[in-house]
């Protein structure tokens, strides 16, 4: 396959620099995943804006790069035996760019399978219930009628920060130097406080001091405060 000639999400998203990697993402808690690595590795890369409007996420066009329609997606012109990959899948994408590049992804074997199950943490866990809750409290949530979910949810979320509070208790990164299980935690831990007051009081967020450090640490290295906004929400 050649990039762009058989790829046809560049109808919609044309490539002005076809030589770098094509990232296809919206600045939510998965999107921004991204962005941050290509930011923190220093790979060149072209950012097109794919809204969550059913007119962008479930077009033909960025249907024909993810099925699940769904953000983050790339194409990486420059894949494996030269040839492009695309790829979706915020989790999938992260280790692909760690492999390619030597980076975030530990110095020994040990190592990398420790980053790899809190990278699998955040995919199965934490993804899915902090979503689940930002659906429930979120400024856009129907609240009243689903007291159930979001009591589940908020429970949920609560049992999973404790987790995280646990394994940050005598270390600043999640496991052990700043990895893409960080990058992967990080970009949904600080979605806490965007939910607003209401999801911060349903969670206990208070509580979680060493989680507040280490967002803190999160939001402060300049990668993230460049990929947060990439691509700009805004056209
Ligand atoms: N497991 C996927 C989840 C991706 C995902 O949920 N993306 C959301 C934004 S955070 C999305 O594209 N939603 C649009 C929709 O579902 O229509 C990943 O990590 O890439």
């Amino acid at each position: 396959m050649n990039f762009p000639a058989d790829f046809p999400i560049t109808e919609k998203w044309p490539a002005r620099d076809p030589g770098v990697l094509q990232l296809y993402s919206f600045p939510t808690p998965n999107g921004i995943k991204i962005p941050i690595m290509l930011e923190e590795i220093g790979l060149p890369y072209e950012a097109h804006r794919v809204t969550l409007a059913q007119s962008d996420v479930k077009s033909p066009a960025f249907l024909s790069l993810n099925p699940n329609g769904k953000i983050p997606a790339i194409i990486d012109p420059n894949g494996p035996d030269g040839k492009p990959l695309a790829l979706f899948e915020s989790g999938a994408i992260l280790l692909y760019l760690a492999e390619k590049t030597g980076k975030l992804l530990g110095q020994t074997t040990r190592d990398r399978h420790i980053i790899t199950q809190w990278l699998m943490f955040q995919m199965a866990g934490i993804g899915p219930m902090f979503g689940q809750m930002g659906h429930f409290f979120g400024k856009d949530a129907v609240k009243a009628e689903n007291s159930y979910a979001r009591t589940r949810f908020a429970d949920e979320t609560r049992r999973l920060l404790t987790v995280l509070e646990a394994q940050l208790e005598d270390r600043e990164w999640i496991a052990r130097d700043y990895s893409i299980a960080d990058i992967a935690i990080g970009s949904w831990v600080r979605q806490i406080e965007r939910y607003g007051e209401d999801a911060e009081l349903a969670v206990d967020w208070l509580d979680f001091e060493n989680v507040h450090d280490y967002l803190d640490r999160f939001l402060e290295r300049p990668a993230v405060q460049r990929g947060v906004n990439i691509p700009t929400r805004e056209g």
